[in-house]
């Protein structure tokens, strides 16, 4: 085994039902992990069954019963110290995202620096959880509110992020005062399973209960399960359209609280007053970061007609500089996607891209004799927004289009089903401002001179739309794990009514 996994405490076996402090041998059928990078298998586990399900639910429950009644702050020094976990796990855990998910080391590190970012920022939050006071219309009355966890959250996490947004989501989640189950994607298991060894070890020293930290690997009927279970005050969910859509329709049928963060589309509009020296790096990172895998992933390119040509000749130079191979070596920018399906939905795009009328200009081809996984960068000019264009595939395909007014470009960047990131590139003050204005982009992220991938932890992170209108991580968005609770008190002698109404007996 590589020395990373013996660092995180990965074996060859390893339980994926665990409750926080222990690990249980779940009941389930095998799953077994594979490298993207080389198709070897990293180590195996088991899918939760049903009986699995019930037990870390039910353990949740227990937990939170505890943790709830701990003042915030004394919540947020037990996740100081899981970022300093992660601190010291840093380089294992980045290697370990690196191998699992296939994307560059630097990528699996800065993932890994991520949880660490979230975890300071819950430290501060746990003392900021404010509410308003408001003034009362009533004499000798006080009006505030408060603001009270939820109870048991569940975290659906993706491949492509396979830890980071796990951790925006629990990290907010327990300063807050809520428990935790976290059902990981079945592409990376492994990675889940080493966050929680690390975060096990807090939970012992702290003599906290079991329960506070659930992890469930399991496939879609777990999944489900969480949705349909109204034990789950919330369900996070991360990752397809699809897949959202059927988690938020099970959550919403009980009245429950969910949080859905899906595709992205995202578009960068290069204007003529664009300086081309900023738009190409933060276009190619866009594009090719994490293989093309993020849901911020730079995936529309509307280019001003005045700039299309020299900037293809740009990207097409740049991408072919782009260093494909294993991503553990730290000279490669790319790695691999994460499956062979992932290869064919790559495949079939650019065949549908073509019988729309696109042109590939860079790309275009798998690269097997790097491996199974492994695609080369595409660049696709397309004469007009056609039906491949407004659907997310993920993989490294940018697609180019040119425009001559800036409201036909921002028509062009809205008039597709999803709504997460966006960038325009230009130096001039009244393009930057429209774009950000109401007239603007429709997305939940909107950038000027940088490109759409690479949000920092401290904004809200989510989108409109298909996107699924949450918001995780910084700015507000603890709200979404608590419940608002307006408190009126009267400490006056009379009752006076509200409304003016007069109640005389
Ligand atoms: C995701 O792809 O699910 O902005 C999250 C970014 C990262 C997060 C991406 N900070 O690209």
């Amino acid at each position: 085994m590589k020395d990373f996994l013996i660092k995180l405490g990965i074996t060859p076996q390893n339980s994926g039902v665990s409750t926080g402090l222990n690990f249980w041998d779940g009941h389930g059928v095998a799953l077994t992990s594979y490298s993207p990078v080389d198709q070897t298998e990293i180590a195996k586990t088991q899918l939760a069954t049903a009986a699995d399900f019930e037990k870390v639910v039910e353990t949740a429950q227990i937990a939170y019963q505890t943790w709830k009644t701990m003042p915030a702050p004394q919540r947020g020094e037990i996740v100081r110290q899981m970022g300093d976990a992660f601190r010291a796990n840093k380089d294992a855990l980045g290697k370990l995202v690196s191998y699992e998910m296939g994307k560059s080391l630097q990528e699996g590190l800065g993932e890994v620096q991520e949880i660490i970012d979230i975890c300071d920022f819950a430290v501060g939050l746990s003392r900021q959880l404010y509410g308003l006071t408001m003034h009362s219309e009533r004499r000798n009355h006080r009006m505030y509110e408060q603001w009270h966890p939820l109870g048991v959250v569940g975290v659906i996490s993706a491949f492509n992020f396979p830890v980071a947004v796990w951790s925006w989501n629990a990290m907010l989640a327990w300063v807050c005062g809520n428990v935790c189950i976290w059902k990981p994607s079945e592409k990376t298991p492994m990675t889940a399973i080493a966050c929680q060894k690390i975060i096990g070890g807090v939970l012992k020293n702290n003599n906290l209960p079991e329960g506070l930290s659930g992890i469930i690997v399991g496939d879609r009927e777990i999944g489900e399960a969480m949705a349909k279970d109204p034990r789950i005050a919330l369900v996070s969910a991360t990752g397809s359209t699809r897949m959202g859509k059927l988690v938020a329709q099970n959550v919403a049928a009980r009245l429950g609280k969910s949080l859905m963060e899906l595709g992205g589309n995202n578009a960068i509009i290069v204007t003529e007053h664009a300086d081309l020296k900023l738009a190409i790096p933060a276009i190619v990172f866009g594009a090719v970061g994490t293989a093309g895998q993020r849901c911020t992933t730079t995936r529309r390119l509307i280019v001003h007609a005045s700039k299309v040509e020299s900037l293809t000749e740009s990207l097409v130079k740049a991408f072919a500089q782009i260093r494909i191979g294993d991503p553990l070596d730290s000279n490669n920018h790319m790695g691999p996607l994460i499956d062979a399906d992932a290869v064919s939905q790559y495949q079939k795009s650019i065949a549908q891209a073509i019988t729309e009328g696109g042109e590939v200009l860079y790309g275009g081809q798998p690269i097997p004799e790097l491996g199974t996984c492994y695609v080369q960068p595409t660049l696709v000019k397309m004469k007009r927004q056609s039906a491949v264009v407004c659907h997310e595939t993920f993989a490294p395909i940018l697609y180019i289009m040119s425009y001559e007014t800036l409201d036909e470009a921002i028509a062009l960047q809205n008039a597709v089903p999803q709504g997460l990131s966006s960038s325009i590139f230009t130096l001039n003050m009244q393009e930057s401002e429209h774009f950000l204005s109401v007239a603007g982009s429709d997305c939940g992220i909107a950038n000027v001179n940088i490109g759409t991938s690479g949000a920092e932890i401290g904004g809200a992170f989510g989108g409109e739309k298909e996107t699924g209108g949450g918001r995780e991580s910084g700015s507000d968005a603890w709200k979404a794990y608590m419940r608002r609770q307006t408190n009126t008190i009267n400490y006056g002698k009379t009752l006076p009514l509200a409304q003016g109404i007069k109640f005389d007996f």
